[in-house]
């Protein structure tokens, strides 16, 4: 496979240079009239990452169909190669959220060794029973970890703790849990008892736990179940998170709420309680669309790295959730859209930095509403784009990652030695 070499990456960056220079140059002079120093502020931008999750790497799809696109990865090893693609250009997914059984293989340590040698690491392991696999004894069908069957639910636990063990394999140190437990018609379910359940399965697997690990519980609205889901906001997963220890915090999937829901003010109820584990940055307009982040709703998400911000400044370095894409690309060529998400997400958060937070106070403490919401919306109004491109640029990235993939001619060198898919299969991955 063509690596996209440094040099090529010069190479691309060298006709875009002169205007890159004149637009961050103007940006600079802009932000230093507001009082801020950009030298400061694109070193922030170079130290901000976000992992990528192995399976959005291959075409997703939705229930009624999947449409595999060219060069579909073959394996996690396939998967990992196009991770590398997307950090190699964007400087900003040194890591990369894997999927168990999805990235299951025989031998991790060489596994780890196939993502260090395309510069990558891995971030929070996701474990599965929302699936059957082939042969396993017992089925999901009505559930896992909150399963009425305590043999089913033991089923459960065991995989978790496998998760845990091939995580510390991998040098990971979270597990992230996502169940679709819950029901479809009143009266299917013990509201009630389905929560206890959950909770003694979540506290056997919290109890295999290394010290300096994380616990990330994961709430979603609906889908698989349509009328009752056991952890669907972030209610239950706090009360399950705050029941299980200080080693368990939330994960926010931007996705998982219902379209109206105040996500900003979740993540800044969370942060202040110390249970602010970790996201799955996406986005959507219906339900849990998972589609590329900020391509329906932008000021969402700067309003969400405001809150992050404001946290950080509140609680100090010692906050750190993990930050993690998780998307299903049905149209689009997954590395693009990856990388284009990616950015978007350093954007939001780069814009972030820009509010004057002390003059924002002090307009929120005197109900200065218009002169507050103008003060938070300045950041959201400043293009950073040359500000986050020279945090590309310093870190040997691409000054335009999309242009020099399709460039690189990578998808197609995919596509020659990848054996095409045939469509059909429904289905997210
Ligand atoms: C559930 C979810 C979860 C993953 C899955 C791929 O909707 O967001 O985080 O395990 O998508
Ligand atoms: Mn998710």
């Amino acid at each position: 496979m063509s690596a996209i070499t440094a040099d090529f990456i010069a190479d691309q960056n060298r006709v875009r240079l002169a205007d890159h220079r004149e637009d961050f140059d103007a940006l600079a002079r802009k932000l230093a009239r507001r009082g801020l120093d950009p030298e400061t502020l694109v070193k922030d931008a170079m130290a901000f990452a976000v992992a990528v999750p192995s399976w959005g790497v291959g075409t997703g799809g939705t229930r009624f169909a999947r449409f595999p696109g060219p060069g579909e990865p073959r394996n996690v090893f396939d998967k990992l190669a196009d991770c590398g693609v997307i950090n190699t250009l964007t400087r900003l997914t040194p890591t990369v959220s894997p999927h168990i059984p999805w990235d299951k293989v025989k031998d991790y340590a060489e596994l780890r060794e196939a993502a260090k040698s395309h510069g990558l690491a891995f971030d929070a392991v996701n474990s599965n029973t929302f699936q059957d696999q082939a042969g396993q004894p017992l089925s999901y069908k009505f559930g896992s970890l909150a399963h009425t069957d305590k043999a089913v639910r033991e089923q459960a636990i065991a995989h978790n703790i496998e998760c845990v063990e091939i995580g510390r394999a991998l040098g990971s140190k979270a597990l992230t849990v996502w169940i679709g437990d819950g029901s479809n018609f009143a009266g299917q379910s013990s509201l009630a008892r389905a929560f206890d359940r959950y909770l003694d399965s979540t506290a056997a697997i919290y109890r295999s736990l290394p010290n300096d690990w994380r616990m990330l519980l994961e709430h979603k609205l609906f889908e698989p179940a349509f009328y009752s889901t056991v952890i669907s906001d972030w209610g239950s997963s706090y009360l399950a998170a705050q029941h299980l220890g200080p080693k368990a915090q939330c994960l926010v999937d931007l996705g998982h709420h219902a379209p109206t829901v105040n996500i900003e003010q979740i993540v800044a109820r969370l942060a202040r309680f110390g249970k602010l584990g970790g996201f799955h940055f996406n986005d959507s307009k219906y339900g849990d669309d998972d589609l590329d982040a900020a391509s329906v709703s932008p000021f969402r998400l700067y309003l969400v790295f405001h809150e992050l911000a404001e946290a950080t400044r509140t609680i100090g370095p010692s906050f750190a959730p993990a930050y993690m894409i998780d998307q299903s690309h049905n149209v689009t060529d997954p590395i693009e859209s990856l990388m284009q998400s990616a950015i978007e997400i350093a954007r939001a958060r780069a814009q972030a930095q820009l509010v004057d937070a002390e003059a924002l106070a002090a307009a929120q403490e005197t109900n200065d509403a218009l002169t507050a919401h103008r003060l938070l919306k300045a950041g959201f109004l400043t293009d950073v784009s040359p500000l986050i491109a020279e945090a590309r640029l310093r870190a040997g990235g691409a000054l335009d990652p999309i242009a020099t993939y399709r460039a690189s001619g990578y998808r197609a060198a995919t596509a020659r030695e990848r054996p095409a898919v045939a469509a059909g299969s429904a289905g997210i991955v």
